[in-house]
């Protein structure tokens, strides 16, 4: 009795504040209207041992949280996290793979962006976020319009292999688990499985100049036949326990 009580007010606690939001869904508009360049919420704050679910939910979508800094947003930061590419197939409705990440060093804002390419730089295009980003100064209206402004020819690509630690925040996992179609970790399409899509297989070619996108190899799935059932349940209780801490 007092156990589920306790988890309800868990519940309710999780949810009554999105600034304090621990799940952040990827390829959503905030909203979650369609699939979009957005992580959402776009930023949140997060104490020392919270634990950040990333949600890959934009379906079509092929994204990834790839640790940037505030000087230069669509770089990949020396030595900084990366999820490595995450497809999820159009029609896709459950399994959803997660990326948890803790936070280590909540001293200084943690900045990060989806490195796709194709068909144009989802950076560039706004897809962009924050962790204890300042309220002032470097604040993360100044990172997304300085994401905005950079010319799309400079832009790269991220590794294809998962990085899990960088400052401030590491994972002990890469994404996962990868049920029914959903891939990862090097495939820099956009909408790969949807099948009949003209602008997916022609996505490739329109990365123009500098794109410098990971070039394809083997078909990731190191986490193929891992359990998939219990994904969304995990989401949800590794928010609540992210909650009590926050309390
Ligand atoms: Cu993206």
């Amino acid at each position: 009795m007092r156990y589920s009580a306790a988890l309800a007010a868990l519940a309710m606690a999780s949810l009554a504040s999105a600034q304090n939001a621990t799940t952040v869904v990827v390829g959503l508009a905030p909203g979650g209207a369609g699939p979009a360049l957005a992580f959402d919420p776009p930023t949140v704050k997060a104490a020392n041992g919270t634990v950040i679910t990333f949600e890959f939910r934009g379906a079509p979508g092929n994204h990834t949280v790839t640790q940037s800094t505030f000087a230069n947003p669509c770089a990949q930061m020396a030595g900084g996290f990366d999820s490595g590419y995450i497809q999820i197939p159009a029609g896709t409705t459950e399994g959803f793979p997660t990326w948890n990440l803790t936070i280590t060093d909540d001293s200084k804002p943690i900045w990060y962006y989806c490195a796709q390419t194709v068909p144009s730089p989802h950076c560039i295009g706004g897809m962009v976020g924050g962790i204890n980003t300042p309220d002032t100064g470097n604040t993360y209206e100044n990172f997304l319009a300085a994401a905005k402004a950079i010319p799309p020819a400079s832009f790269s690509g991220s590794a294809t292999a998962p990085a899990l630690t960088g400052p401030g925040a590491s994972a002990t996992a890469a994404p996962g688990p990868f049920s029914g179609s959903i891939t990862g970790f090097a495939i820099p399409t956009e909408a790969g499985g949807a099948s009949g899509s003209a602008s997916a297989s022609g996505g490739a070619s329109g990365t123009g100049s500098g794109s410098g996108a990971p070039a394809p190899s083997t078909t990731g799935g190191n986490n193929n036949g891992a359990m998939s059932a219990a994904a969304n349940g995990a989401v949800v209780l590794l928010s609540m326990v992210a909650g009590a801490a926050l309390l």
